[in-house]
């Protein structure tokens, strides 16, 4: 579907939050008019307000609001929204969703929907990404169902073994088996997963690659064939599949090993016909690399892709959709300095990481040079329940790894959030991790290092400097100063936390 020659543009945004008004920025930098569509929670939200025209479609819970496929494109329609973004999580990955909008003539800010249900198939990628000369993990070609059968190939592959769901992905629906005796009970279990959870209980065997690397490689493609990679990004530190830091590039990345990925992220685009902004994930270990999945939508993490190539994703989504041509190759595109985000969640890391819904009371966030905050949150705010607890990415650029870890650590001392409890004592305990300094990443990360006693001190030391800072300044209740936020909230935490 070709966007409309009409001059004045417009595009629905079918999501809420910080990547709401990430999308709209860049709309209304290209003068692309905006319509947000919100829930009865997100009525008074930030996103709703920086939207030209904003709509409510249902209630709280996103199954009746941002995944309610019908009311979206309802609204499209009455207000002449030529074109939907769809974000990241909700709708964004949908093949139906991107198949409604083609049907109704709607421009889908993504992939062709056939794109996106067949990436959606795990045995289907894999196939056809060996078939381009991709590097896969060594396991079956079809979906395996007769237990004798599949022990046979997992003992020609060798233990350990992952029995992984067909449908699955983002890590759901896997399985480790050690040895041939646990072999059949798991996957009997893995497969019931699998139909439960997707409708679909095929599964297939792969070599299971201990400890890796989870290193993704950011793709754009027009629709001229024109396809590019831009940078790599490094994303092992995350927590049951959630990440929670991630950088650009890779602290192992070469300019050898970033074409080699890059070449193979590039062949895996062309073999799907890929358009638009994409993500190929690759597993890293010991110098190998194998392709894992391709994510078909913007991902939460690519701002640091942005900050180290001066590349605007989102412009470049929006500019590919009406049909225009890339306006620059390969070459163009070089890796200038190091940048590192911290997903700033609000939840609480000495508590198993429980979401801290709730009203911010006190907000500041850091800035200053090399800084980016992408949020929809203000001071007054409450984050609700309903949805998932990220407040806001904190980004950083610096000329070198170590500066931007230096200035992560002081973007994060800046970092006030009153009210309701956060992971910063995390990020805070990674950033000052002599593993993490060294770049000695894996997807173990966070249980390797012990990272959560250290964040257990962090928290101890920020409630001893927010005392000491109260009884040298003598607060009360003074309001939060906008140049001493960092001083004042430590003493207004300390406060609360002798209530
Ligand atoms: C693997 C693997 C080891 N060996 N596949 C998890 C998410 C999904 N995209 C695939 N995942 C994995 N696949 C083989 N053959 C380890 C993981 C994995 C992982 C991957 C990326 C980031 C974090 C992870 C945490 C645990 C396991």
């Amino acid at each position: 579907m070709r966007w409309k020659a009409s001059c004045s543009k417009k595009v629905l945004i079918a999501n809420r939050g910080e990547i709401a008004i990430r999308v709209m920025r860049a709309c209304r930098e290209l003068g692309i008019s905006t319509v947000a569509v919100c829930s009865e929670a997100d009525k008074n939200a930030l996103f709703a307000k920086y939207a030209d025209e904003a709509y409510l479609i249902g209630p709280a819970p996103s199954s009746q609001s941002y995944l309610n496929m019908e009311a979206i494109l309802a609204v499209a329609k009455n207000t002449g929204a030529e074109a939907i973004h769809p974000g990241y999580g909700f709708l964004s990955e949908n093949p139906v969703f991107a198949k409604r909008c083609e049907e109704e003539g709607i421009v889908f800010i993504g992939p062709p929907s056939h794109v996106i249900a067949e990436m959606g198939s795990k045995i289907r990628a894999r196939n056809l990404m060996a078939k381009a000369g991709v590097p896969i993990v060594p396991g079956t070609k079809d979906a395996v169902e007769d237990p004798v059968e599949a022990v046979k190939i997992a003992e020609e592959i060798g233990y350990p073994v992952l029995i992984k769901a067909s449908a699955g992905g983002g890590g759901i629906g896997m399985k480790v088996v050690n040895s041939s005796d646990e072999f059949a009970t798991a996957l009997s279990s893995t497969r019931q997963m699998a139909g439960s959870a997707f409708g679909d209980s095929s599964v297939f065997i792969e070599k299971y690659v201990e400890e890796p690397r989870h290193i993704e490689i950011q793709i754009l493609a027009d629709g001229y064939g024109n396809t590019i990679y831009l940078s790599d990004r490094e994303c092992s530190i995350q927590r049951r599949h959630q990440k929670l830091i991630e950088e650009a590039p890779s602290p192992i990345m070469t300019p050898e090993l970033r074409a080699k990925m890059g070449e193979a992220a590039v062949r895996v685009a062309k073999t799907i016909g890929y358009v638009n902004a994409g993500t190929v994930e690759f597993l890293y270990s010991k110098g190998n690399f194998y392709f894992l999945e391709v994510n078909t939508r913007l991902q939460v993490e690519h701002g640091i892709t942005e900050m180290v190539t001066g590349v605007d994703i989102v412009r470049e989504q929006l500019r590919i959709a009406w049909g225009e041509k890339l306006e620059f190759n390969q070459e163009d595109i070089i890796i200038d300095g190091h940048s590192i985000e911290c997903r700033i969640n609000a939840e609480d890391p000495l508590n198993d990481f429980a979401p801290s819904p709730g009203k911010i009371r006190g907000y500041r966030s850091a800035g200053g040079p090399g800084i980016r905050v992408d949020s929809g949150v203000h001071t007054g705010y409450t984050i609700s329940p309903y949805y998932d607890s990220m407040i806001s990415k904190l980004c950083v650029w610096a000329k070198t790894r170590d500066a931007a870890i230096a200035r992560m650590e002081r973007a994060l001392y800046e970092y006030v959030v009153v009210g309701v409890k956060t992971n910063i004592p995390f990020h805070k305990a990674v950033m000052r991790n002599p593993a993490f300094r060294r770049g000695d990443l894996t997807t173990a990360f966070i249980e390797d290092n012990n990272i959560m006693e250290a964040v257990e001190e962090v928290v101890k030391a920020d409630a001893e400097k927010g005392a000491t800072l109260a009884s040298a300044l003598e607060a009360k209740d003074k309001k939060v100063a906008a140049i001493t936020a960092a001083v004042h909230a430590y003493v207004s935490m300390a406060q609360k936390t002798q209530r």
